[in-house]
């Protein structure tokens, strides 16, 4: 069974609600990519993921039918080549602050003439099924999205400027850093009116790029918000909160007596 890529995903949907898991266990990754997600990101950024972890997590939800996304670390866009080389479909970067901060991460992104990707996707290739080096390195640009996170006053500023970076598919808001931001440090509310209209106003200025747009919901309520608003990719929750909320709603109904 051959992998299948976030860009077909969100072709024949057009829009996804990923997972979003920060336990290093490739058993809980194939869980979350069975459990209905039409994707699973593995987070590096906060979450407990190593290199090891991330490459049998991808392996995992390939197993489990769906696309893998990484979150990488800030700034560690060798991470970002190396999750694509093990099958990543799409590669989030936290604190994307400026044109110099996206082109760094399209470079490390991209193959030639978008940038300075180095060859060697051997894992990626056996999960795609792929033997053919020269029509895989053809395809592999257009089928591997670059998300660049907003969420800062930096970013914001510099906004259009990242959106003109040639290798960057996507911004990806960071709504909980964006509210620390937008509050100069005094509240952490994605649902601030202020941080809402600053997302509002990046999925406008996205959308008149071309590009798409991603935003993470911490409820269901707020990805229905999300899913309202248009967004094509919407990250769902923490792997902690699943298993939290499936605990306490079986407690609470075997104590409802
Ligand atoms: C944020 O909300 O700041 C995020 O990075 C979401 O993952
Ligand atoms: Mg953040």
């Amino acid at each position: 069974m051959a992998s299948i890529s976030l860009v077909s995903v969100l072709r024949s949907r057009g829009s996804c609600l990923t997972a979003w898991l920060a336990s290093p266990e490739p058993l809980i990754a194939e869980s979350a990519a069975r459990a209905g997600f039409d994707c699973v990101t593995l987070d590096m950024q906060h979450g407990l993921h190593d290199p090891g972890s991330i490459m049998r997590g991808i392996g995992a939800i390939a197993l489990g039918g769906v696309p893998a996304i990484v979150r990488i670390p800030v700034g560690d866009f060798a991470m970002a080549s190396r999750a694509l080389d093990m099958g990543a479909s799409a590669i989030i970067a936290p604190m994307i602050n400026s044109a110099e901060d996206a082109r760094a991460f399209a470079a490390a992104t991209k193959y030639q003439p978008l940038g300075e990707r180095s060859w060697g996707p051997v894992r990626a290739m056996q999960l795609a099924g792929a033997t053919d080096g020269a029509a895989f390195l053809r395809d592999t640009n257009a089928e591997t999205l670059t998300f660049a996170m907003i969420e800062t006053r930096a970013a914001l500023a510099a906004l259009d400027d990242i959106l003109a970076v040639p290798g960057i598919d996507a911004v990806f808001i960071g709504p909980s850093d964006l509210s620390i931001a937008l509050s100069d440090g005094a509240d952490v509310n994605p649902m601030r009116p202020d941080n809402q209209a600053a997302a509002a106003d990046v999925l406008a200025r996205a959308r008149k790029a071309g590009k798409l747009v991603g935003i993470f919901a911490i409820t269901g309520e707020q990805g229905r918000l999300y899913r309202s608003l248009g967004y094509d990719f919407i990250a769902l929750g923490t792997d902690g909160m699943y298993f939290h909320l499936g605990a306490s709603t079986m407690l609470a109904e075997a104590r409802a007596v």
